[in-house]
């Protein structure tokens, strides 16, 4: 068979990263362990919320199969790995005195990482709020502010002798829609996420200060997921309805973070909750952009709905994924240049995969030629950004393994490597071979 070919590269930089992501809740199993406290998926997945009722309890044991994984990111080349604490692991209450044996695994995964040439980019939020945080009102809670600066001096004096990159949280915009007004778990009311907004961008720049004040040259950004909104028809209601959620997806968060103010369009009915002091608390200096990016979102007007917007059907004949996302290398183009406008950062990938429902054949090895064709085009899109003056210098591929996938559960799969759930068997994919072939490739010009 012939070598799938690789993109092209010549316009990133020489300096450029490339890396793997992945998250805690998402991998680590081991969740009744070593005095972890329980987390807001762990009740969720308890509730019966998770596609086939899959649990966080064992995911990929990455717990206590970190230096396999480590091992395996060695093979790939990698300079870089992305990954997150569980607060839950560290301070089991979310708040209080920390937990010994939680901070000593992640000890142990920056050592072997270390150990291993590869650089830690640890991300203090992905999702997994410790739940009796939850109890006392998450983020809906101003407090929260106060809870997630204790939590991040503790990151930062624990491991800020080996650590220096650091990202605040994973995609704000994401856990807050879907917590408040899109998602199962809905809380709904516009004041909530309103609320919840504006206390995450609080603790983002609290964050920040503390990295700041602890970790001397720490590198440090927030993570945002970034994609087009766009209208489901030509009607004006619906493209009323995309620049909406538009606002909400892509800025509500990195405007306030990095231009010091909310868009015009949601920022009265966060007033409310801005006391004097807060825009600048939240406006901190950060080293750069993080990107996540997968494919464009559609959106069509729905009044009945708590925002006035809904998924909207994707136009007749875009090519999807296996789990029916949008393949859309050019939106990936277009998305780095419109950060790179508006926000004027270096900007690192740390996301960007291919969702499908890989299987081994019958010699046990998985061909998933299709995330290939995919990893190929939007890194050349990538290149192109580049090519045009988008700054950017890292990408990393989400993910490493296939891993629990929130709502979705163990169905659907990113990982370059094929976890079996059963034995815990990690096999890389073909995907695998060709992005080790690409770094090795890049690295030796
Ligand atoms: O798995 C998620 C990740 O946790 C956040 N970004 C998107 C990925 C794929 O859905």
């Amino acid at each position: 068979m012939r070598a799938p070919e690789l993109p092209p590269t010549a316009s990133l930089r020489p300096d450029f990263i490339w890396g793997v992501s992945t998250s805690a809740f998402q991998i680590e199993g081991a969740t009744k362990e070593d005095g972890r406290g329980r987390s807001i998926w762990d009740v969720y997945c308890q509730n019966g919320e998770v596609k086939n009722h899959d649990t966080g309890d064992v995911a990929c044991d990455h717990y206590h199969r970190y230096r396999e994984d480590v091992a395996l990111m060695k093979r790939l080349g990698v300079q870089a790995y992305r990954f997150s604490v569980a607060w839950p692991r560290v301070l089991p209450q979310g708040q209080g005195s920390a937990n010994e044996p939680g901070l000593a695994f992640y000890d142990r995964l920056i050592d072997e990482l270390l150990a291993s040439g590869i650089e830690p980019w640890l991300c203090l939020y992905h999702w997994d709020l410790p739940q009796a945080l939850e109890d006392l009102g998450g983020w809906m809670n101003r407090e929260s502010v106060a809870w997630f600066a204790h939590y991040a001096k503790l990151i930062s004096t624990r491991f800020g002798d080996r650590v220096r990159r650091f990202a605040t949280f994973n995609e704000p915009s994401i856990f807050s829609l879907f917590g408040h007004s899109l998602g199962k778990r809905d809380r709904s009311s516009e004041d909530n996420l309103h609320r919840t907004i504006h206390h995450v961008n609080l603790a983002h720049g609290a964050g920040v200060d503390v990295l700041r004040e602890e970790v001397p040259g720490a590198s440090i950004g927030c993570i945002h997921n970034c994609q087009p909104c766009w209208p489901s028809s030509g009607s004006e209601a619906d493209a009323a309805a995309a620049a909406r959620l538009d606002t909400y997806w892509n800025n509500a968060f990195p405007d306030p973070q990095c231009r010091g103010k909310y868009p015009s369009l949601i920022g009265p009915a966060i007033e409310p909750h801005i006391q004097p002091g807060d825009m600048a608390r939240i406006c901190r200096p950060v080293d750069w952009f993080g990107l996540n990016h997968y494919s464009p979102v559609y959106v069509k007007a729905q009044a009945t709905s708590m925002l006035g917007f809904e998924f909207g059907e994707k136009p007749a004949g875009v090519p999807l994924t296996p789990i029916g996302w949008p393949i859309n290398p050019d939106a990936f183009r277009e998305t780095l240049r419109i950060v790179h406008e508006r926000y004027g950062l270096p900007i690192y990938v740390l996301e960007n995969g291919y969702g499908s429902f890989d299987k081994p054949d019958e010699a046990g090895a998985v061909i998933d030629a299709e995330r290939i064709e995919f990893l190929r085009a939007y890194i050349a899109a990538m290149n192109a950004a580049a090519r045009s003056g988008v700054d950017v210098r890292g990408y990393f591929i989400w993910s490493l393994l296939d891993n629990f996938e929130w709502e979705s559960g163990y169905s659907n799969r990113f990982g370059l490597t094929y976890v079996d759930y059963l034995s815990l068997q990690r096999i890389p994919k073909s995907s695998f071979r060709w992005y080790a072939d690409l770094i090795k490739t890049v690295r030796r010009r």
